[in-house]
C-alpha cells in the first residue's frame, strides 16, 4: 500500500509513512511566491533562464540536468533549512543532522529513465566474522549486492542519510516524477539494474515534497510532456558522514560571516567531536582558515 499525501502539520502520520514505507509525501508546504522564487533561483544557478520549447533538441540531449545550490547565495537557504525538513530528518536520523547535497534535478523532455537506485550505497554493510568484509577504502556503485525489495531476515544498515525533494513544477507521472519502491528500506540491498520492480509514482503538486529514507530504491522517471520538471533534492546526513558537496569549501568569506549557528551547523562547520576541527579541536565550530590568515 503506498503512502499518502499529507498535511505537513501532520508530523505523526509522516513519520509513520517514512517508517512504515520508506517515504512520505507532504501538501501545500510552499506557496505560489514561494515557487516563483525557487524557479528563478534555479535558473539563475543553472545560468539560464529559457524555456524548453527554446530548443527541444538540446534539452533532450541535456536530459537529466543536476544543479549545484551554493548554500548562502542560491536563495534557497529557507528550504534547506525548512522546519518541516528538519523535522523528518531528525526523526529518520537524530538531532545532529548535516546538509549533504544540495541540488536542483531538472529533468528535460525525452530524457532517459533514472535507474532505481539507493542514496547509501557507499556505507559499508555488516559481516559475519569469517565474512569477506565490506571494506570502506574498495566500496563502488559497481559492486552488486542485489535482493528483493522485502525486509531482510538479517540486521540491516540503519538510515545514516534523508532525501529530501521538492517539487517546484507539479510532479506527475508524465513529466517524470519521482519513482519509489515501498518498504525497500527494509531490504537491506540495492536494485539490480536488469530487473523491474514494481514503483509507486510520487504524482505530487507543486510545492509538495517527498521525503525518502536513503535505503529506499528510488528514481526519476521519463519526461514524455514538453515542458521540463523541475526538482529540489536536499539530503541530509548524520555528522560522521563527508558531505555529497564540499560546503565548507564553497562558501566565500563574506557569506560565511553572515550565517546563523543553524546554517554553519548544517553546513559542516560544527565539530563533532573534534572531527572537522581547523586549528582547535575543543572549539564548537571549525574557523575558516582565513581568518587565521
Ligand atoms: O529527481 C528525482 O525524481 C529522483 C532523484 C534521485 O534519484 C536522487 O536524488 O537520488
Amino acid at each position: 500500500m503506498p503512502s499518502t499525501l499529507r498535511a505537513p502539520e501532520d508530523i505523526k502520520g509522516l513519520s509513520q509513512d517514512l517508517d512504515c514505507f520508506g517515504y512520505c509525501m507532504a501538501a501545500g508546504v510552499l506557496d505560489a511566491g514561494r515557487l516563483d522564487h525557487a524557479v528563478k533561483a534555479v535558473e539563475r544557478a543553472a545560468g539560464r533562464g529559457k524555456q524548453p520549447s527554446a530548443d527541444a533538441e538540446e534539452w533532450r540531449r541535456a536530459g537529466d540536468e543536476w544543479v549545484v545550490l551554493i548554500a548562502g547565495e542560491c536563495g534557497l537557504d529557507d528550504v534547506a533549512s525548512h522546519p518541516l525538513a528538519l523535522a523528518m530528518a531528525r526523526h529518520l536520523l537524530g538531532e545532529r543532522i548535516m546538509l549533504s547535497g544540495y541540488t536542483a534535478h531538472v529533468i528535460h523532455p525525452g530524457n532517459e529513465e533514472m535507474e532505481l537506485h539507493t542514496d547509501q550505497w557507499w556505507l559499508p554493510r555488516a559481516a559475519r566474522p569469517g565474512e569477506s568484509p565490506n571494506r570502506p577504502g574498495a566500496i563502488t556503485r559497481a559492486i552488486p549486492h542485489y535482493g528483493q525489495p522485502t525486509a531482510s531476515s538479517h540486521p540491516i544498515n540503519p538510515a545514516v542519510v534523508i532525501n529530501v525533494m521538492w517539487a517546484i513544477s507539479d510532479f506527475t507521472r508524465a513529466n517524470g516524477c519521482t519513482r519509489l519502491v515501498p518498504g525497500s528500506h527494509l531490504s537491506g540491498c540495492e536494485p539490480d539494474p536488469e530487473r523491474t520492480f514494481a514503483t509507486v509514482h510520487a504524482e505530487i503538486p507543486a510545492g509538495s515534497v517527498i521525503m525518502w529514507d536513503a535505503r529506499t530504491w528510488h528514481g526519476s522517471g521519463r519526461n514524455t510532456t514538453d515542458a521540463s520538471r523541475i526538482g529540489v533534492s536536499i539530503t541530509y546526513c548524520g555528522p560522521q558522514f563527508r558531505q555529497l558537496q564540499n560546503h565548507t569549501l564553497a562558501i566565500r568569506p563574506e557569506v560565511h560571516a553572515s550565517l546563523d549557528d543553524t546554517m554553519r551547523t548544517l553546513l559542516g562547520f560544527r565539530l563533532f567531536s573534534s572531527y572537522g576541527a581547523t586549528d582547535d579541536d575543543e572549539a564548537t565550530f571549525a574557523r575558516p582558515g582565513y581568518e587565521r590568515l
